[in-house]
């Protein structure tokens, strides 16, 4: 009904489960999974599902979790349960074994399920994209990017990412990973550590004191030994409170324009944390829907088999328009659908403002003081410039 119709030379999957999205962090933790049912819901009122290839995924199996997670670790995920849950008022943070059972990464009815949804959906995305029937392969319910081989880290407990990019590089001789989450990607960038088959950049708030996870300094780019294969094969940009759409799209279309130049990926694993939007809830950026869709359009440009990823995000009603926006650039919809929230979307109310697109004013109580100065911003992007002479052409 808007003009959607299926997009020409090249297919898009849509990888989701309503079942993942009926878990609970508990009352007032951040992480709301129910953001993707609203996702779903505003994705399906525009007609998106028309133009695309939809999956209803499946848990991955133990053996999946395996390919990156230690047993003893998946074997502990799979027994805790919520009454292992510290209850010691002294110390909430407390956690119990693995970085599991603090207020970050609490124990909740159904991990075990919810985590392995998440891979499932990112693995099956990873899958179609080996087996070329798709091209863009999109799993909002992926991008938990914080979790390690033995460890829970930061709302996130299984690496869907990382399993997925394991997935690529049977097929693929080099990914190249780039997350626009406000958080660093350490998990990923921990994982790849020693390859250069894996490019990864992630653009993150960096404040090493008092912003999470506090690691992704320009100057970290891997490995300090010449010999390991992985020497400048990670690429941090790390960024301060108030970064404007003008300011990161030329940003990020300078260093990924290079990166595509010089590294030559052979895919793309996209990871679209919602949080760097203007008025996350634990976010500190100025960005709007069409600043962080336009990096999706970017890497869309680029022509290459792509996975996108959701991750971060905790204002829901900018996710979902996020993640909307951001499927609709994947099938090339972006052009033809209206800016007002459909009449007969479920929960338009919940958007407060009828607009897919809204202004800073309507996302920020107060305008948050931009502390990105354009000399330092050009000093990253030299910096960048320079690793990337010592990658192998
Ligand atoms: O900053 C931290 C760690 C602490 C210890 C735990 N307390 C609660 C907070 C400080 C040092 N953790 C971060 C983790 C951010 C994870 C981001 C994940 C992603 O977006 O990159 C990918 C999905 C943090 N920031 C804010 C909170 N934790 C936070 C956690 C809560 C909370 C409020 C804020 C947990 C429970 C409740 N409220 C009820
Ligand atoms: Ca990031
Ligand atoms: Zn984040």
């Amino acid at each position: 009904e808007y003009g959607i119709s299926r997009p020409k030379g090249y297919t898009v999957s849509y990888h989701a489960t309503p079942e993942m999205e009926k878990h609970h962090f508990g009352q007032t933790h951040p992480m709301k999974p129910w953001r993707l049912t609203l996702t779903k819901s505003l994705v399906t009122s525009y007609g998106m599902p028309f133009a695309m290839d939809n999956y209803v995924t499946r848990e991955a199996t133990y053996e999946e979790l395996n390919a990156f997670h230690g047993g003893d670790y998946l074997d502990y995920l799979i027994t805790a349960a919520p009454e292992d849950q510290p209850r010691d008022i002294e110390n909430p943070d407390k956690e119990v074994k693995y970085n599991l059972g603090g207020s970050d990464c609490p124990l909740f009815h159904g991990l075990y399920n919810y985590c392995s949804m998440s891979a499932g959906c990112s693995l099956d995305a990873a899958r179609k994209i080996c087996s070329k029937q798709s091209d863009i392969a999109i799993t909002w319910g992926g991008g938990l990017h914080h979790a390690k081989k033995y460890e829970a880290s930061g709302f996130c407990y299984i690496n869907d990412i990382v399993l997925a990019i394991l997935q690529l590089l049977r097929i693929y001789p080099r990914v190249l990973y780039i997350d626009i989450d406000v958080h660093h990607g350490d998990g990923v960038e921990e994982a790849f550590f020693s390859t250069d088959r894996v490019m990864t950049v992630s653009f993150h708030k960096y404040q090493p004191e008092s912003f999470f996870p506090g690691t992704g300094a320009l100057e970290d780019n891997g490995p300090k030994n010449e010999h390991n294969a992985g020497a400048h094969h990670a690429i941090n940009v790390p960024l301060q409170d108030g970064i404007t759409d003008e300011q990161y799209e030329a940003l990020f279309q300078s260093i990924i324009g290079a990166i595509n130049e010089r590294y030559r990926p052979s895919a793309i694993a996209l990871q679209c944390g919602a949080d760097s939007l203007a008025g996350d809830r634990l976010g500190r950026f100025n960005l709007r829907v069409q600043g962080h869709g336009a990096c999706v359009k970017y890497c869309k440009s680029l022509g290459l088999p792509m996975i996108l990823f959701g991750g971060g995000g905790y204002t829901p009603r900018n996710v979902a328009r996020a993640w909307a926006y951001e499927t609709s650039i994947a099938i090339g919809a972006d052009a033809n659908i209206p800016e007002t929230i459909p009449e007969h979307a479920p929960w338009r109310e919940h958007f407060v403002h009828d607009t897919l697109f809204p202004s800073l004013e309507q996302s920020l109580h107060e305008p948050r003081h931009n502390r990105n100065s354009e000399k330092r911003l050009r000093e990253i992007v030299t910096h960048v410039h320079e690793q990337l002479r010592f990658v192998a052409h």
